[in-house]
């Protein structure tokens, strides 16, 4: 992609310019992810997150077909509201372009526009992965490779807790990407502290990454790392609660015959009734401490 065919709002064009720290974020999180006002309020409580701690938040996305890094408040909440918002994935981005449509972008398509833009860290609640029947469907989410491709790192509670977990880490290793924990051994289940499979790292510190980031650069690699972050412990499910969530939530989907870049967004809904909204104060929690380590991975690098 060409930073050229970008719209980078002024005072984050700025703060790349000046090496100011600057955070990218995701909103197909806030068009299909969350229902409103939720994901309003949580879109703007993540950004003032990631300001207090010293960066620019760079929410990302399309509308009428340009691609904006930067959205203002009135947009977010335009993703947050409007009918008709499309859920861009990076294969997407020229066909809503030249439709000149509006659109929330992917993890993946937030991937590829941050390294285009400049910017080094992009924050998500949960990435998509391999999917739970992925043997079956070939549903492995665009996320993956765009994480390995770009040189961006990608701070996630998880990937999205009915993902096949095992099978997402075991695509990252043979995709080369560095995947860590941050503070904890097991790599997280988004709703739930632990997914059971060991994380291949773990680290410590917001330092620590953006060294390992540096080092990948020095030694001329492209390609991103993946950071988990386990959900705060009094925000978090119950792994069990979660299992039965998703359960509860494939037996639906499979009578309903959804397939495609739709499965998420209907899961993500099932699992919110499964767990009377439970599922979701879990995603709030998450997000915003998602944020936070970003924010400070953002700082660290320009340290
Ligand atoms: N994380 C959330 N909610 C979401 C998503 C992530 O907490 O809605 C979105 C991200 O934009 C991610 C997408 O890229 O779901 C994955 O969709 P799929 O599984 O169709 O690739
Ligand atoms: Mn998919």
């Amino acid at each position: 992609m060409k930073r050229e065919a970008l719209h980078i709002a002024p005072h984050i064009a700025a703060a790349l310019l000046n090496r100011r720290p600057v955070v990218a974020l995701e909103s197909t999180i806030i068009a299909h992810g969350m229902p409103y006002p939720a994901n309003r309020d949580t879109a703007l409580a993540v950004e003032q997150i990631i300001r207090d701690r010293g960066a620019l938040p760079a929410t990302l996305g399309m509308l009428r077909g340009r691609i904006i890094v930067g959205l203002t408040t009135e947009e977010i909440e335009l993703m947050a509201t409007a009918k008709g918002v499309e859920k861009a994935g990076e294969r997407d981005l020229p066909i809503f372009a030249a439709q000149r449509r509006n659109a929330a972008v992917t993890a993946g398509a937030s991937i590829a526009i941050a390294a285009a833009a400049g910017i080094d860290v992009f924050v998500t609640g949960g990435i998509g992965g391999v999917g739970p029947l992925a043997s079956r469907d070939f549903d492995i989410s665009a996320d993956l490779p765009a994480i390995a491709q770009y040189s961006v790192i990608t701070v996630c509670a998880g990937t999205k807790a009915f993902m096949d977990v095992p099978a997402t880490l075991e695509y990252l290793e043979t995709a080369r990407v560095p995947v860590a924990t941050y503070q904890a051994d097991d790599f997280p289940l988004f709703y739930s502290i632990s997914s059971g499979v060991r994380s291949p790292w773990r680290v410590e510190t917001a330092e620590e990454i953006a060294a390992a980031f540096q080092a990948q650069k020095h030694l001329g690699r492209t390609g991103g790392f993946l950071i988990g972050i386990p959900v705060p412990n009094e925000s978090a499910l119950p792994v069990e609660q979660t299992r039965a969530a998703i359960a509860a939530a494939m037996r639906q989907i499979e009578q309903t015959g959804i397939t495609g870049k739709a499965v998420t967004p209907f899961l993500l809904a099932a699992i919110k009734e499964a767990t009377a909204g439970e599922s979701l104060a879990a995603n709030i929690a998450l997000i915003r401490n998602n944020a936070a380590l970003g924010a400070d991975i953002a700082a660290a690098l320009l340290r």
